[in-house]
């Protein structure tokens, strides 16, 4: 894709927008952005592209889009603000970071990674997994890291392992990657996408372009993607952590075995997956699923499973006091990563919870307390919602607490010895924190500064 003189706008400069702006300008475009964000709120991003000639609009997403040829949105942007509506009615293309890495690399193999939950996790084993295979393999995008400057720097022969989200999914149009995966569905995001449905169909736009020489990764244990089987031309390999399949990756007799139609090959025994947790099991069948259509050989996938740690931010221990373990899921920001990470601790949990508003309910969140959270503390827009939802299922032991610190004091003070302390907020972070990244290490800040007391 030739961009050479180009006049490209970039919305939002964040993670995604900085490595947009490096790379458009090694490809000689001329570079317009706007962020709704003052100068000095973007100080530090801004910083990083003060090298590059760019024309800025700050603090607004105004601004005259008469010659502007292409516009690259940062992907959390909602698509119905003035500037897009006035974009869509000039035919002027809008899309998202991904979108416009596989149009200038469109031969690299792309492997897509989505899913309600188990994304990051699922990238960074695949990521693992690929790098000891001896591949020279890029592990970004949600997670993280811009795409596309990765991209520009990359090799023909490089493996791009994507954690995809359901936002930059939403904005694709050629977007065709080598491998789909879709780990499972469940509410999410309904605040941006409106419908349950669109989430869906934004998710599904992973496989959507792929043809019969593709690869499509799914978990039949779900229901949403067991009924897409026909609106999938690529080659589906399934995987199940419940049912046995005449092809696939599941588990047998305690083991995870590949089944690839004619014979089994057993990988290595489950029990020995070192990540906790039936969730983690998916995503390590969704891995081996990956590395098995690239044709990576087995006894490398059993290697990796037996010494893969997992990721910060999920499900991470961080430290015990007085016999009283403390756990870090702050990327735990829906129900249902709340729910996984609250079957995967033994218990009881004093849990920490609340968060940004994304307008889903937290009915199953509650039920899934099963005795085994014994004190809920609260904080964030949501903190009334939730304490509503528990007081409907007479679960009554709630705190609302107004920070991180006081959170974790309260959750220490409440404790007892064999007690687990669990930060799973159920919910997006930005209502008081930049990113859940952010939520994760000011919880850790807090749980040490105990110690120090
Ligand atoms: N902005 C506008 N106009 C608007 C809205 C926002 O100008 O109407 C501006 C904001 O002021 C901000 C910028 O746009 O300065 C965007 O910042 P951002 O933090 O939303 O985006 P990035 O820093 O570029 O990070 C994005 C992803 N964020 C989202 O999709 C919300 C990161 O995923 C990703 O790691 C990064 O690109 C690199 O690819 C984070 C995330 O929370 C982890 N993702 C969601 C999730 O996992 O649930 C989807």
């Amino acid at each position: 894709m030739n961009l050479k003189e180009k006049n490209v706008l970039i919305l939002g400069l964040g993670i995604s927008g900085v490595s947009t702006v490096k790379t458009l300008n090694r490809l000689g475009a001329n570079i317009v952005l706007s962020d709704l964000k003052k100068e000095e709120e973007l100080k530090d991003f801004l910083s990083e592209i003060s090298n590059y000639p760019v024309k800025l609009y700050l603090g607004t997403n105004c601004l005259p889009l008469d010659n502007i040829d292409l516009i690259v949105k940062s992907p959390g942007i909602p698509l119905e603000i003035p500037i897009i509506n006035e974009a869509k009615a000039k035919n002027i293309e809008v899309i998202t970071d991904i979108e416009l890495a596989y149009r200038l690399i469109p031969e690299n193999k792309f492997i897509a990674i989505t899913g309600t939950n188990g994304k990051t996790t699922t990238t960074t084993l695949t990521g693992e997994i690929i790098n000891k295979a001896g591949y020279n393999c890029h592990v970004t995008g949600n997670i993280g890291i811009g795409i596309l400057w990765e991209a520009i720097n990359s090799d023909k022969e490089d493996i791009f392992v994507i954690e995809t989200s359901s936002f930059q999914l939403d904005s694709t149009i050629n977007f065709k990657p080598k491998v789909s995966v879709i780990i499972n569905i469940t509410p999410d995001h309904l605040n941006w996408h409106k419908t349950y449905d669109n989430y869906i169909n934004a998710k599904k736009k992973v496989f959507r372009n792929q043809d019969n020489e593709d690869f499509a990764i799914l978990n039949y244990d779900d229901e949403i993607l067991r009924n897409a089987e026909d609106e999938i031309i690529s080659n589906i390999i399934w995987f199940s952590v419940n049912n046995e399949l005449n092809k696939g990756v599941y588990i047998k007799d305690e083991y995870i075995v590949i089944n690839d139609g004619e014979k089994l090959i057993e990988i290595l025994p489950f029990k020995d997956v070192k990540i906790p947790g039936k969730h983690n099991l998916e995503n390590a069948l969704a891995s081996i699923a990956i590395a098995w259509s690239l044709g990576i050989d087995t006894s490398i996938m059993a290697d990796v499973l037996r010494t893969f740690e997992g990721v910060e931010h999920r499900i991470e221990y961080v430290t015990s006091i007085n016999d009283v373990k403390f756990f870090n899921d702050s990327k735990g920001t829906n129900s249902d990563a709340s729910i996984k990470a609250i079957e995967a601790l033994e218990g009881p949990i004093i849990l920490i919870a609340g968060g940004m508003d994304k307008g889903t309910s937290f009915d199953d969140f509650i039920k899934s307390f099963n005795g085994k959270v014994k004190q809920l503390i609260l904080l964030g827009e949501t903190a009334n919602k939730i304490k509503e939802t528990a007081n409907k299922y007479g679960f009554n032991n709630i705190y609302i607490v107004d920070s991180m610190k006081e959170a974790v004091e309260k959750s220490y003070k409440v404790s007892e010895v064999g007690d687990e302390v669990l930060l799973s907020p159920a919910c997006a972070s930005w209502d008081m924190y930049k990113s859940f990244e952010e939520r994760g290490r000011v919880f850790k800040e807090a749980v040490y500064s105990l110690k120090e007391d």
